[in-house]
C-alpha cells in the first residue's frame, strides 16, 4: 500500500501538470485547431495540440518523477522502474476541441498493477482531470477521496432508474456506432434522459461530482477511464464491467452509484 505521503505528493505532482498542458491546449485553441491526422476513422482525429500537450506532460513527468513509467494516447511509452506508470490523455474530448466545445480535458492518472480491477492491468492511485474551458479541476487519491476546485464531491446515491440521468458515448466506426446504438435502445426508455457530452473523462468526473447519475460506454481505452475512473470511484461510485467476474475496460464500462450501477448492467448485458 503506497503511504499517504505518495498519495498525496503524486496528487498534486497531477494536478500541477493537468493545469498546465490544459493551459497550453486553451490557448491553442484561441488561435484555431487544425486536424493533423487520423486514426481509427476519418473522424478520430489527432490536432498538433494533442501532440504538443502531450510532450509537454512527459516532459514535466519525466522531471518531477523520472524513474516512473508512461502510457500516452499519442504514442509515448516508458517501463516505468518505480513501480508507478503514468496513464495520459492529453485531450480527452478531441472533437469538442476541435470544434469548440467546451467538454475536453487533460486527464492523467498514476497508476500501479493490479491484474484484477481493470481490463488493463492498472489501477490509478492518483489522478487529476481539468477541463480549461470551465476552469474545473477535479483530482483524487486513493483513500483520500475527490474533489472539484479544492471542495470535496460525492456521486448520487439512492436515484430510482427511472429518474436518473445517464452519460454515455460513442466510437469513431459505423460498425462501433451501430453497435453502441442498438445498446443505447436498450436504456433510453428506462431512465430520466441520455446526455453524450463526448469525453469519457468528463463523464466520469461529473458522476463523481453527482451531476450526472451514471456513465456507460463500450470501446474506450485505457487513458480514457483512468483518471476519470478513481476521481469516481473515491466520490463514492462503483465501476462495473459485463460482470461480476470480468473487470471494466473497453469491452463495457459503467460507473455510478452501486444500485444505479447495477440496475444499468442488467439492462446493457440482460439479467
Ligand atoms: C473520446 C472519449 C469519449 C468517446 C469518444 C472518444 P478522445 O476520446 O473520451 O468517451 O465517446 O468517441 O473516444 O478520442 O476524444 O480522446
Amino acid at each position: 500500500m503506497l503511504t499517504r505521503e505518495l498519495l498525496t505528493l503524486l496528487r498534486s505532482t497531477a494536478e500541477e501538470v493537468v493545469r498546465e498542458a490544459g493551459t497550453l491546449i486553451h490557448h491553442r485553441r484561441a488561435s484555431g485547431v487544425r486536424v493533423d491526422d487520423t486514426k481509427s476513422s476519418v473522424n478520430d482525429i489527432v490536432t498538433p495540440a494533442d501532440r504538443e500537450a502531450e510532450a509537454l506532460i512527459v516532459d514535466l513527468l519525466t522531471a518531477r518523477r523520472p524513474s516512473d513509467g508512461i502510457v500516452a494516447e499519442e504514442g509515448h511509452a516508458r517501463t516505468p522502474s518505480s513501480g508507478i506508470t503514468w496513464v495520459i490523455d492529453p485531450i480527452d474530448g478531441t472533437v469538442n476541441y476541435l470544434y469548440n466545445l467546451p467538454a475536453f480535458c487533460v486527464s492523467i492518472a498514476a497508476t500501479v498493477e493490479d491484474p484484477d480491477r481493470y481490463a488493463d492491468g492498472r489501477r490509478a492511485v492518483a489522478a487529476a482531470v481539468f477541463n480549461p474551458r470551465t476552469n474545473e479541476m477535479f483530482v483524487a487519491a486513493e483513500r483520500l477521496g475527490a474533489t472539484r476546485n479544492g471542495e470535496p464531491i460525492r456521486a448520487s446515491v439512492d436515484v430510482p432508474l427511472g429518474q436518473s440521468l445517464v452519460a454515455t458515448g460513442f466510437g469513431y466506426t459505423r460498425e462501433r456506432r451501430l453497435a453502441q446504438h442498438e445498446l443505447l435502445g436498450r436504456v433510453i426508455g428506462e431512465v430520466r434522459d441520455i446526455r453524450r457530452f463526448g469525453s469519457a473523462a468528463y463523464d466520469l468526473c461529473l458522476v463523481a461530482a453527482g451531476r450526472v447519475d451514471a456513465y456507460f460506454e463500450v470501446g474506450i481505452q485505457p487513458w480514457d477511464w483512468a483518471a476519470g475512473a478513481l476521481v469516481a470511484t473515491e466520490a463514492g461510485a462503483v465501476t462495473l464491467g459485463p460482470s461480476e467476474h470480468v473487470p471494466p475496460g473497453s469491452d463495457f464500462f459503467i460507473a455510478g452509484s452501486p444500485g444505479l450501477a447495477h440496475q444499468l448492467r442488467d439492462l446493457l448485458v440482460g439479467s
